[in-house]
């Protein structure tokens, strides 16, 4: 398994994150700026370049549909496939801002010198020409906050005073289960994956029960932990499952997520954002881990 990478600018393609026991370990990201004053003006200025298949890309496009900022910002959805070359656009999947082909470029055209993986989601801004944040957990809480004004919903998924404890859970759900399915999926040992998978399922269970007798994660209304978490749900029982081996038991037999999960998809902002055809496409074509690409024809609905 190898993606591409850009490195002092130049494009490499054989790139991979694992140390020398076969354990995955993430790259930081590197863009890591903030906006802080908006108005009117700025409506188009900003733009967000995702993808339906990346979990982390789809917890910025359920904040963005939640908090309804279409006549805002500006969505761009890539390709739903790394190439050898990265992320790219297509006919279909057009880039409207400057009709790149490859996502590698924008990032080139806000730091030309850029070493690091070329990822989504990320946040533009038109007018300066750079790249102001492409990490999740930053860019949810920089449309929570910034761009709330220009909402016409009004959802706060970061309330003040909730404001740690949020942050708290979203960290540990990271390690538990999020990037726990991208450990276990691209471990490099049967020792790790074995490990890796183990714990991934005692955390499952951990949520099971604690989500017996509650709707939402955080005290009872919707935040930034069930919107951080639901992507790696969304995509366990068709994808994880499969590709990355997250398979001791299909989530759907977890009664309680199961539960959860379903009721987070009644909403109709969440649901927009669910593209099972992107998330299977992402995965399945995944190099090495699935030699001949087959994208399987089941399940059809995460269930
Ligand atoms: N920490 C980042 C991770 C983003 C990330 O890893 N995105 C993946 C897609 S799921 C990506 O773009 N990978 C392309 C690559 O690594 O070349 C975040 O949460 O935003």
């Amino acid at each position: 398994m190898s993606f591409g990478m850009l490195v002092d600018g130049k494009w490499n393609s054989h790139w991979t994150e694992h140390d020398s026991n076969g354990n995955f370990l993430r790259m930081n990201t590197k863009f890591s700026n903030t906006i802080n004053y908006i108005t009117e003006n700025d409506r188009g200025r900003y733009y967000l370049y995702v993808s339906y298949g990346c979990p982390w890309a789809h917890r910025v496009i359920m904040v963005y549909e939640l908090l309804k900022l279409d006549q805002f910002v500006k969505l761009i959805i890539v390709e739903p496939h790394i190439s050898d070359d990265g992320w790219y656009f297509t006919g279909e999947y057009p880039d409207i801002r400057y009709h790149m082909h490859y996502l590698r470029e924008l990032y080139l055209r806000s730091d030309n010198q850029y070493t690091g993986r070329v990822t989504v989601p990320v946040l533009w801004d038109s007018r300066d020409e750079v790249i102001v944040n492409n990490e999740s957990s930053d860019i949810i809480k920089i449309l929570n906050s910034q761009f709330n004004e220009f909402s016409t919903s009004h959802i706060d998924l970061f309330p003040v005073g909730d404001y740690a404890a949020i942050n708290n859970q979203i960290t540990y759900y990271y390690h538990a289960i999020n990037n726990a399915c991208y450990r276990t999926g691209f471990a490099k040992s049967q020792h790790v994956y074995e490990l890796e998978v183990r714990s991934l399922f005692i955390e499952l269970e951990a949520l099971d029960c604690k989500l017996s007798d509650r709707e939402y994660l955080l005290n009872d209304q919707l935040s930034g932990v069930d919107i951080s978490l639901l992507p790696a749900l969304l995509r366990f029982d068709i994808a994880y499952y499969g590709v990355f081996k997250c398979n001791l038991k299909m989530l759907k037999d977890f009664r309680n997520i199961e539960r959860y999960k379903n009721r987070l998809l009644e909403n109709p902002a969440i649901m927009k954002t669910f593209n099972v055809g992107h998330i299977k496409s992402l995965y399945y074509k995944i190099p090495g881990l699935n030699p001949n690409a087959i994208i399987p024809s089941g399940p059809s609905d995460g269930g």
